[in-house]
């Protein structure tokens, strides 16, 4: 296989020049190609093949010990100006970059095969959908990005007709954390990573495609590449709702997205668009459309289980990749609040003995194909997308943020997804459970600067009356002594219904300096074990708590200079003065 567009065809003969492979494959994405994959990591030992009666066609893979989250220390957006990358993001010059990463991959492929790896991140119709193609020396990467995109002869075929597409180049290296870097020239729609094979910085049509690349051409064609989940929300009475909701990495944008409604809440249905990554457009008539580019998850295995997440549970029990889990007696892959049982083996592949600290990594993964998932809404493979009622923020906030609140109006809900805090987890290197901000839980993944995509969703206001609503919920208050106010998983659909009703107009609510907050009543707390008091702390705002937010927020806004919007600025300000009356 090779392909007719010529500029495809000359980065693949510049690419093997520079790198010097010993093969090149170019994929097609069939199962033919995935199992010899799958059989040359089995021989090489990279792959580890799973009880094949209880797990069948699932494979465990360890990561070099160093490499087993994003490195966002690493990770570059290499505009040609330093103020379009902004505060939020690691800066090199292009010049040097390309200096820098091109001694790195120079022979860099010797002694191996590269793979070059067309995909389609979104339904492969679909207008909103982009092409992109990966050349990686990983048949890791290459399997791992079956399951996460549409790969292959289609993906090829589309970009043959259109004629462009983002390019990935990717090589593991010698997977030396000193020889490792994540570039991004949005410029020239141009990824570049060496020396990593985790999912976040090797799978390029993620994280470096799908968000970074993409919130940069979002920002100049008037779209959005946003960091949600996307799920179908529908009623006893058969009203359906879409609703995107934005958390930071490992705070449970999967289980949301895959949510069992509890025995009480009978008769309500969520159905998975994406646990990920959403593209928003706003159609002919104005209303905001979402694209699940992804079709496939890399979820956070541990705490899965049959009661938090019993889709994602039934969903990797075949054909799956597993990434630096434990292994229990009986080769089957074991994680932290699995089952009762014991593992044997720890992540790193040594025998795991009590007291010796987690046997699977906390930031352990999985691979699947979507359409395994039992809650998989096939409208994930709608060319048209499904139009969003209502954008949820949220984030990991022991204190201060109530259970929900909506904002009044597109402004303040600008303003409250910009001011998005949570505390770090696993996801990514570097300390854990340290609070941050966050903006629309893009941190880690914003391309531009912060205060151009802040404009660029406040513009939004002006281009439609159809806006969704926007709220903000925080699953993760705690008690002085650490214990969960809020049962969150399958009750968090009692406050996904607040959501809906708030969207259709069915209730009211309190108007609170920082939003719309629940009246009594109106959160069905039926048949759910929960104090009064504790709903009363759920639902406070404590105006001297949220003048100190405000006041860090304004100070973290600061970091921004001209670049913030004075409209955002002028939202926080009109926030600050109703909580100071
Ligand atoms: C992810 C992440 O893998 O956000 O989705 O880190
Ligand atoms: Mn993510």
């Amino acid at each position: 296989m090779s392909t007719t567009n010529v500029a495809l065809r000359k980065w693949v003969q510049d690419t093997a020049a520079l790198t010097k492979p010993d093969r090149i494959q170019w994929c097609d994405g069939g199962d033919a190609e995935y199992e010899a994959l799958i059989q040359l990591m089995l021989g090489r030992g990279d792959l580890i093949r799973l009880n094949g009666s209880t797990y069948p066609n699932c494979y465990l893979h360890r990561s070099d010990p160093s490499d087993v989250a994003r490195v966002e220390h690493l990770t570059f957006v290499c505009a040609p100006e330093k103020a379009e990358a902004g505060p939020n993001n690691n800066w090199m010059s292009p010049g040097e970059a390309h200096l820098q990463m091109d001694a790195l991959f120079d022979g860099c492929m010797r002694g191996r095969t590269m793979y070059v790896i067309p995909y389609c991140m979104g339904p492969i119709d679909s207008p909103y959908a982009r092409c992109g193609v990966e050349i990686s020396d990983s048949p890791y990467v290459t399997v791992n990005m079956k399951l996460m995109t549409r790969m292959g002869a289609p993906a090829l075929r589309r970009i043959e007709r259109e004629g462009h597409f983002a390019r990935g180049l990717h090589s593991t290296g010698e997977l030396d954390p000193d020889r490792r870097f994540i570039m991004h020239f949005p410029h020239e729609m141009l990824i570049q990573s060496y020396g990593s094979g985790y999912g976040g910085n090797a799978l390029l049509g993620k994280k470096c495609h799908a968000l970074r690349l993409a919130s940069w051409q979002a920002s100049r064609e008037g779209w959005l590449a946003e960091h949600m989940l996307i799920l179908e929300i529908e009623s006893p009475e058969g009203e359906k709702h879409y609703i995107a909701a934005a958390f930071p990495s490992a705070c449970g944008k999967t289980n949301l997205a895959m949510l069992i409604p509890p025995e009480s809440q009978a008769g309500w249905k969520i159905r998975t668009l994406g646990d990920d990554i959403a593209w928003l457009h706003l159609d002919g008539d104005g209303r905001l459309r979402a694209i699940n580019p992804e079709s496939g998850y890399f979820g956070v295995v541990p705490g899965t289980n049959p009661k938090t997440n019993r889709n994602a549970f039934d969903m990797i029990q075949r054909d799956a990749i597993f990434t630096n889990v434990a292994l229990n007696a009986a080769n089957e892959p074991w994680w932290e609040d699995k089952d009762k049982f014991e593992p044997v083996i720890d992540w790193r592949g040594k025998p795991w003995q009590k007291g010796n600290g987690a046997a699977a990594h906390p930031n352990s993964r999985f691979t699947v194909s979507a359409r395994q998932n039992p809650s998989y809404s096939p409208l994930a493979d709608d060319p048209a997308g499904v139009p969003i009622s209502a954008i949820i923020f949220g984030g990991r906030r022991r204190e201060l943020a109530p259970l929900v609140y909506q904002a009044r109006d597109w402004r303040h809900g600008v303003l409250v997804g910009a001011s998005v805090a949570s505390e770090t987890t696993a996801a990514a290197i570097g300390a854990v459970g340290v609070t941050r901000r966050d903006p629309m839980a893009m941190k880690p993944f914003c391309g531009i600067n912060f205060g151009d995509y802040w404009r660029h969703w406040l513009s939004f206001g002006t281009r439609s009356s159809k806006l969704p609503q926007i709220f903000h919920v925080n699953w993760f208050r705690q008690d002085k002594d650490g214990r969960f106010l809020w049962p969150g998983f399958g009750e968090n659909l009692r406050v996904l219904r607040w959501i809906v009703d708030r969207c259709a107009g069915r209730v009211g609510a309190r108007e609170t300096p920082i939003g719309f907050l629940p009246l009594a009543g109106d959160i069905d707390l039926k048949g759910l074990q929960i104090a009064p008091e504790v709903v009363n702390s759920l639902l406070s705002v404590d105006h001297a708590s949220w003048q100190r937010e405000m006041n860090d927020i304004a100070g973290y806004f600061a970091e921004f200079g001209a670049a913030l919007p004075s409209e955002l600025s002028e939202e926080r300000q009109r926030v600050e003065r109703e909580l100071a009356r």
